[in-house]
């Protein structure tokens, strides 16, 4: 199979909510040498994208999105089995999470994942973060950055407060945002240091620019 077969397998797979499928895609694109990268944004997440747009057009119920996720989830299992060897020593620690009343969190834990494959050390908070938790456990591990993902955009304001405080509080982790209810703009409004993308490579790319460890 070419490597545009196996990635429309596995985005098959998670539309047809089905988590073997959804794992023996995936075994198969890793042993063919698929770039995990490519696994999750053509495969695992574009799977997830399409089942989305189908319930957004009400083809498809909440359930089904909820099933597709969990398909997603073991795929991404998988990758990450793949890139845990390639940690070696971490170079930044980031403090990540979902800010208080969004409960959205599979482009959170794709961030994470490529994170950690990118040297970052994660704490990951987890979704409907209370904005002074982020505060208090940058301080605690000493953070080099924290990491909001945010989809609802109904929850702005709280991504706000946590950048309010991380200010008052005088902290030396910088602020990076990203998730679809953020943009460039957004970031300059609330006072975030970065806008990270709408992807995981763009956005360990620019928490990478962030910390000084690219360019
Ligand atoms: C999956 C999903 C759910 C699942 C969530 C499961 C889970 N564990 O996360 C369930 C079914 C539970 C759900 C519930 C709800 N959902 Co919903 N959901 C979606 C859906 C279909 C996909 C979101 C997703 O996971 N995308 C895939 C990931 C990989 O993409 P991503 O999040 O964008 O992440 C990438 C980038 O943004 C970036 N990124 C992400 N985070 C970060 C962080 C940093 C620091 C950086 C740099 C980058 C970065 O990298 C990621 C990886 O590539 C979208 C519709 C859609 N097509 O997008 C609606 C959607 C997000 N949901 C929506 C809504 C309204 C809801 C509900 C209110 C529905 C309801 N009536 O109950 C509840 C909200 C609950 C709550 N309080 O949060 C709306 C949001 C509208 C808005 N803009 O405010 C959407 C857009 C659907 C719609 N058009 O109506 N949802």
């Amino acid at each position: 199979m070419s490597e545009k077969e196996l990635l429309g397998r596995i985005r098959q797979a998670i539309v047809s909510m089905s988590v073997s499928e959804t794992e023996a895609a995936t075994r198969e694109a890793l042993q063919a040498g698929v770039d995990p990268l490519r696994i999750i944004t053509s495969g695992l997440a574009a799977g997830l994208t399409e089942v989305g747009d189908m319930w957004i057009r009400r083809e498809r119920f909440i359930s089904h999105v909820l099933m597709a996720a969990k398909a997603l989830n073991a795929g991404q299992a998988l990758v990450e089995q793949k890139l845990a060897g390639k940690e070696g020593h971490y170079k930044a620690t980031v403090v990540l999470g979902t800010p208080k009343g969004d409960l959205h969190d599979i482009g959170k834990n794709l961030v994470g994942m490529m994170m950690r494959a990118g040297g970052f050390k994660v704490y990951d908070l987890g979704v409907d973060v209370e904005p002074r938790m982020f505060i208090d456990k940058a301080r605690e591990v000493n953070a080099d950055l924290i990491g909001m993902s945010l989809i609802m955009s109904i929850c702005l304001d709280k991504m706000e407060e946590v950048c309010k405080l991380a200010k008052a509080a005088g902290i030396k982790a910088k602020i990076l945002i990203g998730g679809p209810a953020t943009s460039e703009k957004v970031a300059l409004r609330i006072g975030a240091d970065a806008y990270g993308g709408f992807d995981a490579p763009t956005a360990v790319h620019a928490a990478k620019k962030l910390v000084g460890l690219a360019a």
